[in-house]
Parts: structure tokens; C-alpha cells; sequence
């Protein structure tokens, strides 16, 4: 439109000129070639796609009915299984490292961790290294990322930012954005809400002459898992049923497994996390810890959000406190009120779907636009007994991923094949027409919209896993993943000789140096002995990988192959540690 008007007013701008006639036909093709480049130049603007990124913090696959989980059944999300129907489910999506800012250096960079430096929550990342975002505004993208950042750097490659203070808050939290990085400001409301506004106030705004990339970043539903007041009591009356792992022993296992601390009956706060500050023991440091981390949150309401807080959650203590549950009964306990808390966040998440999409039908702008959906890790709930990530297993290492793109991936499709989170990067270039540094490790996943099998497809997946000692004190891991089979190789020195290796944990002022000596003034390490030794599970006979298979007869010649790729990944990817 505008090059039309431009076009249009010069032309009457050359009628009305005092010149003979003839010269004002001889400037005339000079502006009709003009206003066709112009032209020319949108429509190509034009064909290629805007993409809406949408990434969750910690969503699980089990909870999006289109998963079909049993706990999605009781919890539906209505509208990201409407982005499902209109488009194609991932079955087969995973990450490289199973912490948010590994993945989220991932998406920006393409590039594995040890690559772009990103191996653990706190510093790391090569600032050096291209985002892709950077590449999508060279190529006339407009780009914007709205939310959870948590990376210790500034937006690079963004027409516009508006993000959370690291892991940001549920209620009243605050952003900071374009042009004031570091300046934040508290906003009034619910993060998913705000986040989903600030998503929306962009798309108004943007520069409409150009398509865009807009990454939507919630910081829902990671701990401590805070609904929003109109959604607390959402499930308060739903029983969800226990994963058939929930009582796994790790009796196959090596002692990662067991040493762990992640565990729904252990792990999980009574105060902090499962919001029952009357548990509160004020001579104990770890429980004193776990009341202020939920003070943090709860400081923060507003009087009514307060209100509703204490509406469902000071009953819901009060015939716990009653009931004086033990054993296993406080443990179920523990988990039914874990779950309820985190579908209830993902209701917020899931209406936050449903307005972006509404945006786009509304503003004719769902047809051109690639709608992707996914978590930065996967997440367990209950399975083995867990909650949180980290390990290569199943649960956290699989993330959702769902696409929609209209005219090039056909309605209700699924999508069997391993795609991993290095694939973003090339993937949102090769929709932009800009071609793939050759330091990027993944592909775009783009041959795998049209549906059908494709034959010349990775095989297998690297996983590496770095973030020890640390929350959950999960083991350092490596591994390669087939589509049937999945090797993982514990290592690394255990306890406070781990730091030794560690620079950041060691350097006084980094965030890593901080979180150490937080939980080591709360008890949380113990001594744990150096591992090295390896796991080996058959996922198409043993789905929940509860029978570690490795040095069984019969595994040697599968062992021996896995080995060699392992080998292979680490020497082409020059893994140096
Ligand atoms: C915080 C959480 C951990 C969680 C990490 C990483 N503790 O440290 O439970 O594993 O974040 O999560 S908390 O007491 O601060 O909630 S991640 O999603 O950012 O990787
Ligand atoms: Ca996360």
C-alpha cells in the first residue's frame, strides 16, 4: 500500500510539474519501474512467513491433551490442541542439554553448548558467537522477543525486547525493554498475562512492511508453580493418577539415579513449593531457606491476589495439617497438590495460545505465519519419583513441539522423526531465505513438513548434560540417543571436588559462585563418589527405561555400535570434556 501512494503522489506531482509534455511522459517509465521494484520488494517481504515462536519454561509433554497423557485428560489444553489439529505434533523433539539457558543459548545460536559456551544456568555464553535473530534483521525481518530471557546478555539481533529479570516472577514482576537494558520496572498482573499482552502490543506496533519473528518466552510453569488467582482452585477437586514409574527403586541403575535430589517425596518444599508456610521450622536453615524463596513470591501480591491466596491455600493446609499424613499418604499428597499446581499454570499458558492465535485469525495474518510451540526442556511429573529435568531420560530430554503452518503442513499431521533443538536456528533462517552458517550443527526441519518419511534423515541424537554440583545435584552425563536405543555415559568428580573443575562456581560475584554457597549454606551437598560408568536402555522394549541393559549377554554388538557413534559425535564435535 504505502509504495502504491508513493507511486501515485509522485505521479500527480509530475502532471502538475510546468514541463512540455513529452518529458513528462519520458519520466513516466522510470516511475512505473520504480513503483515495480518497490512493489516487487514487498511481495517478496511478503512471501516469506512470519514465524511466532511460543517457548514455555519446564512444560511437559504430559501435559498437552494432544499428547493424550492421563493427566492431560483430566487437565485438557484446549488451545494448543487446536494448534495441533492445525498443524503437526512432534513425537520425537528433544534437547541437547536439559537446563532453560543451555537451550535457550541453543535456540539463539544453533550450536550445542560446549560450542557456544552455555553449559550451565548461570555465565557462560560466547557473546561472540551470531544469533540468528541478528541474520533474521539483516534479511529485513523485524524481530522481538518478549518474556523470559534468562541469559546474562543483552538481546542481540532484536527491533524490540521486553523481558523478565532472570527466572522473573509470577505476580507483579518485572520487565525491562528496548533501549534500557538493565533499567527494570515492576508491572502489575500475571506474568503469563503481561507476557502475552506485551506479545500482542508488538504485533500492533510493529513495522507492518516487513514480516516478523516474534519468540513469546513464559517463564510458566517453572517452579515454584503459581497459578493465577482466578485459576488456583481449578483442579482442587481432581485426583490425578499416580505414572506407573512413581515408585521406581533405580535397581538397574548406576548411582546418579539414586543420588539425585529431585525427588517428589524429598525434594519437593513444603513451604517453597507445595505453599505450606505453617510447616515452617524457624531452627532449621533449609526450612528457613524454603519460607523465604515463597515469601518472595507472596511479598510480592498485591491485597486482593493476596486474598485468593489465602482462599484456597490456608483451607487447602489446614486439613492437611489435620489429617496428619505420613509415609506414603503425604506422599501422594505431595504429588496430587504438585500436579494441580502446575496444570493450573498451564491453563494461563494455554489461554495465552489461544489469544495469539485468535490475533493472527483476526488480523489475516494466520496464513502466512509459522505458529511453533515448545518448552525449553522437558519435565517430569512424578515419573521415577521425580520432578525437575537434567537427566538424558525420557522425560526431560523429550520436549513438546507443535507447528502450524497453513499450505505447507497439512491439518492433524504427527511427525515420528528426531528433531533436537540445534534444528531451530536453521530452521527459522531457512524460512527467511538466509543461508545456514556452516558452524551450525542442525538442520532445517522443513523436509519433514510435507509428512511423509524422510529417507536420508538423522538417525541419532548428542546429548550432553554439565550442571553439577548444583539444584538436584544430577550427575554429568553425555549420550547418544537411536530411535531405539539410548546410551548414557556418567562421569565427573563428585561432591566439593567437582568444583575444582568449575571456574564460575569459583569466582566470587558470578550468579554460579552465588547459588553455590547458597545451598552450601543450607546442607544441600553431600559427598558424593566420582562416576564413570555407563547405562544402556532399549526404548521399544522398555519405554520407561527402568532396565538398564548395559553389559547384559546378548547387548554387546549394540553396545559396541552406540560406543563408536559416541566416539564419533565427541571427536566431530570436539567435546572436551
Ligand atoms: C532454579 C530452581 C531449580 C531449577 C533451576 C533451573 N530452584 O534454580 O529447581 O532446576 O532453577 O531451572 S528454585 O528454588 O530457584 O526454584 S531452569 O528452568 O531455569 O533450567
Ligand atoms: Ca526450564
Amino acid at each position: 500500500m504505502i509504495p502504491y501512494l508513493c507511486s501515485r503522489s509522485i505521479l500527480l506531482y509530475i502532471i502538475k510539474m510546468n514541463l512540455p509534455t513529452h518529458i513528462k511522459l519520458s519520466m513516466l517509465p522510470t516511475l512505473v519501474l520504480s513503483a515495480t521494484a518497490t512493489k516487487a520488494a514487498e511481495q517478496t517481504a511478503q512471501a516469506r512467513p512470519n514465524i511466532l515462536y511460543i517457548m514455555c519454561d519446564d512444560h511437559s509433554m504430559q501435559t498437552i491433551s494432544a499428547y493424550g497423557s492421563p493427566i492431560s485428560r483430566l487437565a485438557p489444553t484446549p488451545h494448543l490442541d487446536r494448534l495441533a489439529r492445525r498443524g503437526m505434533l512432534f513425537n520425537s523433539c528433544f534437547v541437547e542439554n536439559s537446563l532453560s539457558t543451555p537451550s535457550r543459548a541453543c535456540l539463539m545460536t544453533g550450536l550445542y553448548s560446549h560450542q557456544n559456551g552455555q553449559r550451565q544456568l548461570g555465565e557462560g555464553i560466547d557473546t561472540t558467537r551470531v544469533f540468528f535473530s541478528e541474520l533474521l534483521q539483516k534479511a529485513g525481518y523485524t524481530t522481538a522477543v518478549v518474556g523470559k530471557w534468562h541469559m546474562q546478555c543483552r538481546p542481540k539481533g532484536f527491533d524490540f525486547y521486553h523481558i523478565l529479570r532472570g527466572q522473573g516472577h509470577y505476580y507483579n514482576p518485572v520487565f525491562c525493554t528496548t533501549g534500557q537494558y538493565g533499567h527494570y520496572k515492576e508491572e502489575t498482573g500475571y506474568a503469563t498475562t503481561l507476557t502475552t499482552d506485551h506479545a500482542i502490543r508488538f504485533l500492533e506496533h510493529r513495522d507492518k512492511s516487513k514480516p516478523f519473528c516474534l519468540l513469546v518466552h513464559h517463564k510458566a510453569p517453572h517452579r515454584n508453580w503459581m497459578p493465577e488467582e482466578k485459576y488456583m482452585n481449578l483442579y482442587a477437586d481432581v485426583e490425578f493418577p499416580l505414572p506407573d514409574t512413581f515408585w521406581d527403586d533405580y535397581a538397574t541403575r548406576g548411582s546418579a539415579a539414586r543420588t539425585q535430589k529431585m525427588r517428589v517425596d524429598d525434594d519437593l518444599r513444603m513451604i517453597q513449593d507445595l505453599k505450606v508456610p505453617e510447616t515452617l521450622d524457624a531452627t532449621d536453615t533449609e526450612s528457613l531457606d524454603s519460607y523465604y524463596a515463597l515469601m518472595g513470591e507472596v511479598n510480592r501480591f498485591t491485597p486482593q491476589q493476596r486474598l485468593a491466596f489465602d482462599r484456597y491455600y490456608m483451607p487447602r493446609n489446614k486439613r492437611l495439617l489435620e489429617a496428619k499424613l505420613t509415609g506414603r499418604e503425604l506422599v501422594k499428597w505431595k504429588y496430587q497438590n504438585y500436579i494441580r499446581d502446575y496444570v493450573a499454570v498451564i491453563h494461563s499458558v494455554d489461554e495465552s495460545v489461544g489469544r495469539l492465535l485468535d490475533y493472527l485469525e483476526q488480523h489475516d495474518l494466520d496464513k502466512n505465519t509459522i505458529v511453533i510451540y515448545t518448552s525449553d526442556q522437558g519435565f517430569y511429573m512424578g515419573e521415577h519419583g521425580w520432578f525437575d529435568k537434567r537427566f538424558m531420560y525420557e522425560e526431560s530430554m523429550h520436549t513438546p513441539l507443535i507447528i502450524s503452518f497453513p499450505g505447507h503442513i497439512k491439518e492433524g499431521a504427527v511427525c515420528h522423526q528426531l528433531v533436537q533443538n540445534i534444528d531451530f536456528a536453521p530452521t527459522f533462517l531457512s524460512l527467511a531465505g538466509v543461508k545456514q552458517p556452516k558452524e551450525m550443527p542442525g538442520r532445517t526441519i522443513e523436509p519433514l513438513f510435507a509428512g511423509t518419511t524422510v529417507k536420508n534423515w538423522r538417525k541419532d541424537l548428542y546429548y550432553h548434560y554439565y550442571d553439577y554440583p548444583t539444584y538436584h545435584l544430577v550427575r554429568k552425563h553425555d549420550g547418544v540417543r537411536t530411535e531405539r536405543y539410548k546410551l548414557i555415559h556418567f562421569y565427573g568428580k563428585g561432591g566439593d571436588r567437582a568444583v575444582q573443575e568449575n571456574k564460575f562456581q569459583r569466582m566470587p560475584g558470578t550468579s554460579e559462585y552465588g547459588t553455590y554457597q547458597a545451598l552450601k549454606a543450607i546442607h544441600y551437598f553431600r559427598d558424593d563418589a566420582d562416576v564413570d560408568y555407563y547405562e544402556l536402555y532399549d526404548l521399544q522394549t522398555d519405554p520407561n527405561e527402568l532396565h538398564n541393559i548395559y553389559g547384559q549377554k546378548g547387548t554387546e554388538a549394540i553396545t559396541r555400535q552406540l560406543m563408536k557413534r559416541l566416539r564419533q559425535y565427541r571427536r566431530e564435535l570436539r567435546v572436551d570434556e
